[in-house]
């Protein structure tokens, strides 16, 4: 498959809900998104990078920088073997691993959209519908977060996740748990917490989540295998698990019993199967995270997904709880906790171009 030109742009989405979490306070998403164009064909990525590096270090400007100067020109005009070629292409550029992603999911749709396959089926997918949960942020009061939990419940989502940090965790975690015995329920902490706060932590155990989400430093795995060696409750990594090398790592150390896979924080589908391996082979589960995804990104997780080591539900909850309006056309809405995964070639999303116009705050085409 030839890269015969790419479109980048940078948009803006309001979210329809403040997202408060232990790094800061999200209500819209500045979005990458990349156009490639081969064989007549388009292929499509959204970068999950924000304005400021919060998260992990990447950043919307420094992604666009190396995509426009460094990664698009290193492929556009080549005929790539396979999505494993252009990872190759792009291995000796260390790091920035959501900047690699942006293009190489984009690669992966377009790859199977010249296969005449859905993604799902090109990647060794095993089912087509995706166990969803919800994420919700930190509310004001316990009261609101009972009515979030209740709602979000009551709309069929099988896990609940309440975002946390020192101060609103054991008390607004106990409040859920006692109204809902019964919920799936686990915590993120976006790393808001250190070794010396282990007191705090353990008291999580007594309220039977079933994991506690990224405690610790975002780039840590040495002091979550410390922490997970105290704690009966299992941790999920999730800003640590950079690549599959730190998998590996985080497997040796006993960093996590748990790890959510969010193919554009790990540089990709490639780089995802490799840790979906590692994962599958070390007995440890996985579940799809989410990053306020629009619809491109919403359903390459979706397809990925649908591998057989993801066992526990994911971040991809329906479109229509974010936002007024898609950047796609297909509605990405859950059933009774389930989202299908849609249908025909590669990602099987089409851009509302009007309205990604609409939402541009700048483009650039390059061709080869
Ligand atoms: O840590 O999982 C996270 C959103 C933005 C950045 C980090 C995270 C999240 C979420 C939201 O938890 C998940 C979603 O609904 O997409
Ligand atoms: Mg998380």
């Amino acid at each position: 498959m030839r890269i015969e030109a790419a479109e980048l742009r940078i948009l803006e989405l309001p979210l329809k809900f403040r997202f408060e979490t232990s790094f800061g306070v999200q209500t819209k998403r500045t979005i990458l998104l990349l156009r490639l164009f081969g064989e007549g064909l388009e292929g499509l990525g959204e970068g999950v990078m924000e304005r400021l590096p919060l998260y992990r270090e990447e950043t919307v400007m420094g992604a666009r920088y190396l995509l426009e100067e460094v990664f698009l020109p290193q492929v556009l005009g080549k005929d790539l073997a396979n999505p494993e070629g252009l990872r190759q292409a792009l291995a000796p550029f260390r790091g920035n691993p959501m900047a690699k992603a942006v293009l190489e999911m984009a690669f992966w749709d377009l790859w199977a959209k010249g296969l005449g396959k859905p993604l799902w089926q090109v990647l060794g997918g095993v089912r087509t519908r995706v166990e969803v949960g919800v994420s919700l942020g930190i509310q004001p009061t316990v009261a609101d977060t009972l009515k979030a939990v209740e709602r979000h419940l009551a709309q069929g989502y099988r896990r609940i996740k309440l975002k946390i940090r020192p101060g609103w965790d054991y008390e607004v975690l106990k409040a859920v748990r006692q109204a809902f015995p019964e919920a799936t329920l686990t915590a993120d902490a976006n790393s808001a917490y250190r070794l010396a706060d282990f007191p705090r932590l353990k008291r999580l155990d007594e309220l039977f989540l079933d994991y506690i989400e990224q405690p610790l430093g975002y780039d840590d795995l040495l002091d979550h295998a410390r922490l997970q060696r105290e704690l009966a409750t299992p941790i999920c990594l999730d800003e640590s698990l950079a690549s599959a090398e730190k998998a590996r790592k985080a497997i040796e150390l006993g960093a996590g019993r748990v790890f959510n896979i969010k193919p554009a924080r790990l540089g990709g589908h490639g780089e995802s199967l490799q840790v979906h391996a590692l994962a599958q082979s070390a007995g440890i589960p996985l579940w799809m995270g989410g990053m306020l995804e629009a619809g491109v990104g919403r359903a390459h997780n979706l397809h990925l997904a649908t591998l057989p080591g993801f066992t526990k539900p994911g971040d991809v909850s329906s479109a229509s709880r974010y936002w007024e309006e898609d950047l796609v056309e297909e509605a990405l809405e859950a059933e009774e906790g389930l989202m299908p995964v849609p249908e025909g070639p590669g990602i099987g999303v089409h851009l509302k171009l009007p309205l990604v116009e609409r939402l541009t705050l700048w483009q650039r085409y390059v061709s080869a």
